[in-house]
């Protein structure tokens, strides 16, 4: 279950998981490895969780730092060529990372590409 709070005028989704894959660093394409993934999105950056919060503390171990991703001047955008998964969207950076994030309820898809989105166009107009 994930709620949505505002911080400011940004809207923040947290607390999902989705299918991610990485699929270029650097401009350099990589090997296709879909994993489950704890999914936060912040005004400024997507964050990947290996588990959820309530997960790790019930593991009893401490969260993890979460791998991050910087959404000044990325570029987000549904793909069906990337994969043969339906419901996916890519996240390309400045940098040439790209990422695929893939859900098989359509709504839940559509609403981080939604956040996402809104997200970018918030911080290209600051
Ligand atoms: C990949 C794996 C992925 C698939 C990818 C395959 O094989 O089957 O699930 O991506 O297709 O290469 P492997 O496990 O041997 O690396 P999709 O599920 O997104 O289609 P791709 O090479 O066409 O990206």
């Amino acid at each position: 279950h994930n709620s949505e709070v505002s911080v400011g005028l940004q809207p923040v989704l947290k607390g999902e998981y989705l299918n991610k894959a990485k699929i270029a660093e650097g401009g350099k394409k990589l090997r296709k490895n879909w994993t489950l993934t704890w999914v936060v999105l912040s005004s400024n950056q997507l964050l990947f969780y290996k588990e959820s919060k309530q997960e790790a503390v019930s593991n009893l171990k401490p969260g993890g730092k979460p791998d991050g991703v910087d959404l000044n001047g990325a570029v987000i955008e549904w793909t069906t060529e990337k994969s043969s998964r339906k419901n996916v969207i890519q996240i390309t950076t400045p940098t040439g990372h790209e990422f695929l994030l893939q859900a098989d309820h359509f709504p839940t898809i559509s609403k981080w590409h939604d956040a996402i989105k809104k997200a970018v166009d918030i911080l290209s107009s600051g």
